[in-house]
């Protein structure tokens, strides 16, 4: 070994090579091209492919030596040459550029990639889009494209991508006015980036709520229908928003719309307003908030939403900046409150009026609660500091009907294709999140992830398990983290995480702190589950992607999914239609009951039924990778995006799909397709023999027999077509006769 080349692991770098000099025992001293000289333990040393192409492969299994730094080296070196994308069998693998490369998607490259198998041209999202475009053609299977990676990796442009190249391939030609299904699939992206996207410390663009869009396509394979789901839309940013961040899009936007419409809405400097002014950040670079206000409407409009809703849209929008403004200061009984000053009392009459409800009505809703006992029914005043939270919740409560309202009248003016055989679902939804502190929505946000993680599990390693299994083929398992056990402790009913949580919060003398009891005495002996030392209230998951810690504080506020009735009694008598329609009545029981419904259970629901339909699908694979964390171009930390490989599974699917066996053919198929490379086989009726015949003619080894099917290692597909090309005559240059070697 000593003169050959290394990789060796590194604290800063990850992995970095060198040259053996030494071997002591279990150590090595190895020499790296500074001259400089480290040691490094021998069982953690890999060998360096000598042959390595300095542009890398685009496909991972194409890799000599498949191991972490190959893997590692394999996706630097093509993102050093702006080659974003690399595969991993089928996998895509996409690495944030962080910066424009419009030659890599215009409409030559869409036209390039129609038709061609996977694998043909350079790794793309079109190119997996095609694919599940033309397995739904041919094996009439609805399809689901999941992407995924933590924020900022570039989710949401690649999900564009895949909608664009969708749209491209099933959309209709037609010349009359009337807008397609494809284009309005097209146009809801920047109406529900404007509403449900803000600039973040990890984003610029970060989705705050996660979506399916569901393309349903006639028997022509024609876009026929669409729908559009969204989940759990960060509500807390309406109020709140931490330096440096900012609110949704949709509020600067207005502030720097036209004349007419900043006066009509009577705005001024977002600066002025404390929902925007919290955080120093307002204006983003490389983003005029007029333009894209401009850019919206237009936007709002192609999805079927008229002069008169997008105004009444924005009037609620700026009634909420209004609203913001309205402070409390003592008022004349004890424990009570009302406007502060004129100033509050001004902001107070412009929000009432562009609500179009009554100002007084108005007041009286944040700074009272009526409480309505068996007998009688009182009311109570608030004191500022309750009124103040009264008015945030009123706050958040409109905005998150407004998104909800989008998105449904979205989802109208598409229409959906109830006759529809087959969908293609696109989902791009936010990534594992682990912060300093991690509340409520991290908690959902990793719960999907980990339901996401346990279909991915399923489909690469359960299925592939199961098939040598049935197929009673030899095959040592490959060892692959299961997350049940985690999905459990969260969501099991009764006594998961989430139960408990519900519990408490129907349970009026509940507390955080009574709630962390609950969770510590439960799970005291649970793997997956542990108390932090220091802490009396947070809890500690171990999910599949690593350790978070969350808070528990504001854990049973923000489960309760809680219309303040007297919110809701004023605006539904909005004068507004808009408005009021925001507010339909309650049922009766659900109005006079104080049962809570929980946000918790009901997200649970939607990721069960988000994974009903995923599972009615073939899957495919997209994996965003964040190269950096200061969204610059050309810098690639090896560490970063290693931890982003691992929390993916990326790894773990390199691992199966080379030391399995990526290629099988039923024994007939196998025959009919390869008897040529042994012609003798054609007059014998027994199918197994037939097969190990041509596989010893074609001189392979490695191979397994099962009981229906040949399987194949990696290559050795591509070896038997080219044998296969060779008889017939014809030259097949494509075809990689490299196995790889696991290690
Ligand atoms: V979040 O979880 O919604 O916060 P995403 O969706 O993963 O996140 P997004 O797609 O918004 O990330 O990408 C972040 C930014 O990276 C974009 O605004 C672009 O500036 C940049 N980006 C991402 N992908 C590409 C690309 N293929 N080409 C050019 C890109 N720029
Ligand atoms: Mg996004």
């Amino acid at each position: 070994m000593v003169g050959s080349e290394v990789w060796v692991e590194d604290p800063d770098d990850a992995w970095v090579d060198g040259e053996v000099l030494e071997i002591n025992g279990d150590e090595i001293k190895v020499k790296r091209t500074s001259n400089k000289t480290i040691v490094a333990k021998t069982s953690s040393a890999h060998p360096k492919d000598p042959e390595f192409s300095p542009t890398g492969v685009d496909d991972m299994t194409k890799l000599a030596y498949l191991h972490e730094p190959g893997v590692l080296q394999n996706l630097k070196c093509r993102y050093d040459v702006n080659e974003i994308y690399t595969y991993t069998g089928s996998i895509l693998i996409a690495v944030n550029p962080f910066q424009r490369l419009p030659h890599l998607y215009n409409l030559q490259v869409m036209q390039k990639y129609k038709g061609v198998a996977l694998g043909e041209l350079s790794p793309h999202p079109f190119a997996i889009a095609d694919s599940a475009y033309r397995q739904m053609i041919n094996e009439s299977i609805s399809q689901a494209i999941l992407v995924s990676g933590e924020s900022g990796a570039g989710k949401t442009e690649s999900t564009k991508m895949l909608m664009r190249y969708l749209a491209y391939m099933g959309g209709k030609v037609d010349n009359t006015e009337e807008r397609s299904v494809e284009q309005k699939v097209l146009e809801s992206n920047p109406v529900l980036e404007a509403f449900g996207n803000a600039k973040t410390v990890r984003n610029n663009n970060s989705s705050r709520f996660g979506k399916f869009v569901e393309l349903q396509f006639d028997h022509r394979g024609r876009i026929s229908g669409a729908a559009i789901r969204t989940y759990l839309l960060e509500r807390s940013r309406v109020c709140q928003v931490s330096d440096p961040e900012r609110n949704y899009h949709c509020f600067y936007m207005l502030c720097a719309a036209p004349k007419e419409d900043v006066d009509k809405y009577k705005l001024g400097n977002p600066k002025s307003f404390r929902y925007l002014n919290q955080s120093n950040c307002i204006a983003l670079d490389a983003i005029n908030d007029a333009e894209e206000y401009v850019a919206t409407r237009r936007a709002m409009g192609v999805v079927g939403m008229n002069q008169e809703e997008q105004d009444a849209i924005f009037r609620v929008v700026a009634g909420i900046l209004h609203l913001g403004n309205v402070e409390f200061a003592k008022g004349k009984e004890i424990d009570s409150s009302q406007p502060k000053d004129d100033k509050s009392r001004s902001h107070l009459k412009n929000a009432a009026e562009l609500f179009m409800c009554d100002e007084k009505a108005l007041e009286e809703s944040l700074c009272k609660r009526v409480f309505v006992t068996r007998d009688e029914t009182i009311t109570k005043a608030l004191d500022p500091d309750a009124a103040a939270l009264s008015r945030d919740a009123l706050a958040k409560i409109v905005y998150s009907k407004l998104f909800d309202w989008l998105v449904e009248k979205i989802n109208v003016a598409i229409g959906q294709d109830s006759d529809s055989k087959f969908l293609i679902g696109v989902l791009d939804i936010y990534g594992f999140e682990s912060f300093k502190t991690n509340s409520f929505e991290q908690f959902c946000i990793n719960l999907t992830n980990e339901k996401l993680q346990q279909h991915f599990n399923q489909h690469v390693f359960k299925m592939e398990q199961e098939e040598y299994e049935r197929e009673k083929i030899d095959w040592s398992y490959i060892e692959f983290v299961d997350n049940q056990d985690i999905l459990d402790l969260i969501e099991k009913k009764p006594g998961g995480i989430i139960a408990l949580l519900d519990e408490a919060c129907m349970f009026p003398r509940s507390t955080h702190e009574t709630f962390a009891q609950k969770l510590y005495q439960t799970f005291k002996d649970n793997k997956r589950f542990s108390k932090p030392k220091l802490s009396r209230t947070d809890f500690t998951i171990c999910h599949y992607a690593g350790d978070v810690t969350y808070q528990t504080d504001l854990f049973l506020d923000k489960n309760k999914d809680y219309v303040v009735p007297e919110h809701q009694a004023l605006l539904a008598a909005s004068k507004c239609s808009f408005v009021s329609s925001l507010f339909p009545p309650l049922p009766e029981e659900s109005s006079k009951s104080s049962k809570f419904s929980s946000i918790g259970s009901a997200f649970k629901q939607q990721l069960q039924s988000l994974l009903e339909t995923l599972n009615s699908t073939e899957p495919h694979y997209v994996r965003c990778v964040k190269p950096n964390n200061v969204l610059k171009p050309a810098i690639f930390e090896n560490n970063n995006v290693l931890q982003q490989l691992r929390c993916g599974g990326v790894m773990e699917a390199i691992r199966i799909s080379c030391a399995g066996f990526p290629s099988r053919k039923q024994f007939h198929e196998f025959i009919d397709r390869f008897a040529i490379l042994a012609p003798e086989v054609r007059s014998k009726s027994d199918k197994i023999a037939a097969c190990k015949k041509i596989l010893e003619k074609s001189n392979l080894g490695g191979y397994q027999i099962g009981k229906t099917k040949v399987f194949l290692r990696a290559g050795q597909m591509a070896e038997l077509d080219g044998q296969r090309a060779e008889i017939l005559g014809r030259s097949s240059t494509k075809i990689q006769r490299k196995c790889c070697t696991y290690m």
